[in-house]
């Protein structure tokens, strides 16, 4: 975030709220760092009930559920306007029984209950009982309740009874030592190795109480492009620092490793994943990690991806090489495996690589193995289809990974709310015996977190959205994007339904937006490459064929499209045959993905009766109007926003409305150099010429 603006919007601020001074209730300027947990007073009603609640919380001195209690407590006197006036938490070392009358209670050891998160709340003795097998279901019962009675609910109807589908919620951040964050765009990263373990920024702690908030349950620390420091003894106390401050809130803490770290650091010949030396190596890092950190997560891994070592280095396979390092951690804890895997030798279409990897192995991979599955079967790109990998590794544990940084999504400052993105996936059918949220659901969901040092932690205050969406997914894949919308804005901004209205209609439209502008119709990695930022579809010249753009479109003067039919690369063989039939006719299939599959004539109908040309175009410019749209229902919030808030939202809007349009013309314009075809009557033309947009160079892109 620019720190003038910012001075600025506070300013604007300061002025909106002296000049309406009086007025009953001014919305104060913020700056999101509190993110969705503001508890802003409640009015009428709402606060009544709260204002009834009682206000001696009983909970007992372990350290979750004290901080369980005290959350309720501050919690509940912010809802109330009594800020000034928490309520008293009163431990006890267990609750007696019966339940204290007209109290909030925490009930967090009664083995009765399901473990692994689960929590029940239910009005009880004139109060509310949290109860729960374990203090981390008492903490994220006591965050459910918050959340209920944030969103006005009358605390006398709740009764919650909830429990993970998953177990492993997590958020892997590509932060590197140097602090900088491989496709961050939110700042610098939130650790801060150089000045662990002796000091530790207060951020990591909210870090981990937002990330409880929304049922996570793990973080991946560093980058998958792993520095092999993290193995150094040098790293264990500054891990262990992070862990022990992260415990409390049910946060487990991973590491990503350098699969050549044996080698790189432990003075090693070799990597070799079979050998006795580096199995040793291995046993004894983790062992001196389990020694620091007795719940240490485990490893993730990205091998033999990208330039970075692996087991192929060694003629070892992927299952050699996860399972080595999964025996060296034991039943302490995991290993994820990635399975983003293509390699610069492979010739075949790069989307079918990993399931052409991986399949084999299936069944090969020691129990505390997971491997980790992308949603979609390239890279995250604006709309894929669901990984064919899901469903096709019955014997491995497979866990969903999605990008909650927008790398390829307009990064910081578009406005994409991604729940409806990662639905799309979860909710698909593989057609192999359950959807991918059921295949995923013995392991878990990993999201490429976008926290960084800005106050408002994501770069844009709708970008929390994401984070917080993906937390609740991870935590009920079945919720719908809408309520998570309603809940999260309601929680951020206002509860005012009008606002609601106008807001969740706004984001959940957000997707499809940026689909149109950027790659409609089945169209991926149109972005130039490095930064991946803007338009870059004439890239054609990068000695990896599948690093250029036009690898993906194969565009000519003919038509344009990614035949993956039997007749080219055959890739919808490996999707299991009842889906594969659904999209192996152009004419009869869901037109979302229709270049992602076949290469159809520039001439080609579509069921709408208009060329592929005329639709396309269309598109372009459907998603122009889109964020137009987007932009004119923000601007009618000003009255339920603070003006700082509101003015950042409305300066990333504004940024957004120029780059469609730039996504759109620099597009257009790069198709019809191919096709000679004239616009579709009453199009606008490009702005530029297309060597203006092939001029333009961003070597200050962050990320
Ligand atoms: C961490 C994409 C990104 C890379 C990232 C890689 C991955 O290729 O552009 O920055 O590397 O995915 O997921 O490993």
């Amino acid at each position: 975030m620019i720190m003038g603006r910012v001075l600025v919007n506070r300013l604007v601020a300061l002025a909106a709220a002296v000049a309406a001074c009086g007025a009953a209730s001014v919305a104060q300027a913020e700056d999101g760092y509190k993110l969705w947990l503001r508890y802003a007073p409640l009015q009428g009603e709402a606060l009544a009930h709260v204002r009834g609640l009682p206000r001696v919380v009983y909970a007992d001195p372990d350290p979750t559920v004290a901080l369980a209690g005290a959350e309720l407590a501050r919690g509940l006197a912010d809802l109330r306007g009594e800020s000034s006036r928490p309520g008293v938490v009163v431990t006890a070392s267990r609750l007696a029984r019966p339940l204290p009358p007209n109290s909030l209670s925490l009930d967090c050891h009664d083995p009765s209950q399901p473990t692994g998160g689960a929590f029940a709340v239910s009005p009880a003795n004139g109060g509310l009982r949290v109860v729960a097998a374990e203090p981390v279901g008492c903490l994220y019962g006591a965050f459910a309740l918050l959340r209920e009675l944030s969103l006005g609910r009358d605390p006398a109807t709740i009764n919650l009874a909830e429990r993970p589908a998953m177990p492993l919620r997590m958020l892997d951040h590509w932060d590197n030592p140097d602090g900088k964050v491989e496709r961050g765009y939110a700042g610098r990263s939130i650790f801060d190795w150089w000045k662990l373990p002796e000091h530790l920024d207060e951020r990591l702690v909210d870090y981990a109480r937002a990330d409880a908030s929304i049922g996570l349950n793990g973080a991946v620390v560093n980058n998958v492009n792993a520095s092999p420091l993290f193995l150094t003894d040098r790293y264990l106390p500054k891990l262990k620092r992070v862990a022990d401050a992260w415990r409390p809130y049910g946060i487990r803490l991973y590491i990503s490793v350098r699969f050549s770290a044996p080698h790189e650091i432990g003075g090693l010949a070799t990597a070799d994943p079979l050998d006795p030396a580096v199995q040793a190596w291995w046993k004894a890092r983790a062992d001196a990690l389990y020694a620091a950190i007795p719940d240490f997560g485990g490893f993730l891994v990205k091998a033999n991806s990208e330039g970075e070592p692996g087991p192929q280095d060694y003629h070892r396979s992927h299952a050699d090489g996860a399972n080595a390092l999964a025996r060296a951690v034991g039943p302490r804890g995991v290993v994820i495996w990635r399975a983003f895997v293509y390699s610069a030798e492979d010739k075949t279409d790069r989307a079918m690589q990993a399931y052409n990897e991986f399949v084999p192995l299936d069944g090969k991979f020691d129990a505390n193995v997971i491997v980790q599955v992308k949603n979609g079967p390239i890279d995250f790109q604006p709309r894929e289809p669901f990984h064919p990998l899901f469903g096709a590794m019955p014997h491995t544990r497979l866990m969903f990974e999605g990008q909650i940084t927008k790398e390829y999504l307009g990064q910081a400052t578009h406005l994409v709310y991604l729940a409806p993105y990662w639905k799309e996936a979860l909710d698909a059918d593989t057609g192999r015996g359950g959807t991918v949220a059921q295949v995923i659901a013995p392991a878990g969901m990993a999201g490429v977190a976008n926290t960084g040092s800005d106050r408002d932690w994501s770069g844009s205050h709708f970008n929390q959205a994401n984070w917080y969406a993906f937390g609740r997914l991870a935590w009920n894949p079945n919720l719908s994007s809408e309520q998570i919308a309603r809940e999260w804005a309601a929680q951020t901004f206002s509860r005012d339904p009008a606002f609601l209205a106008k807001v969740v209609t706004l984001m959940i439209g957000s997707r499809q937006a940026v689909v149109n502008y950027m790659t409609p119709l089945g169209l991926a990695h149109q972005m130039a490459t490095g930064h991946h930022y803007g338009p870059g579809p004439w890239v054609c010249d990068l000695k990896r064929p599948e690093w250029n753009p036009c690898y993906y479109a194969k565009a000519d003067k003919a038509g344009i499209g990614f035949d993956r039919t039997a007749g080219g690369s055959n890739a919808l063989a490996q999707y299991a045959p009842s889906v594969a039939a659904r999209w192996s006719d152009p004419r009869l299939m869901d037109e979302d993905y229709l270049l992602w599959f076949h290469h159809v004539p520039w001439d080609f109908r579509l069921r709408s009766g208009s060329t592929l040309w005329a639709d396309l175009v269309g598109r372009y410019d459907r998603g122009v109007a889109q964020v137009d749209q987007m932009a004119r229902m923000w601007a009618g919030q000003a009255a339920y926003v603070d003006a700082e808030r509101f003015a950042d939202v409305s300066d990333d809007l504004r940024i957004q409305a120029r780059e469609a349009r730039w996504w759109r013309d620099a597009s257009i314009a790069y198709w019809q150099s191919l096709n000679g075809l004239p616009l579709p009557a009453g199009t606008r033309p490009p702005e530029h010429p297309l060597e203006y947009y092939k001029s333009l160079q961003f070597p200050d892109a962050p990320g």
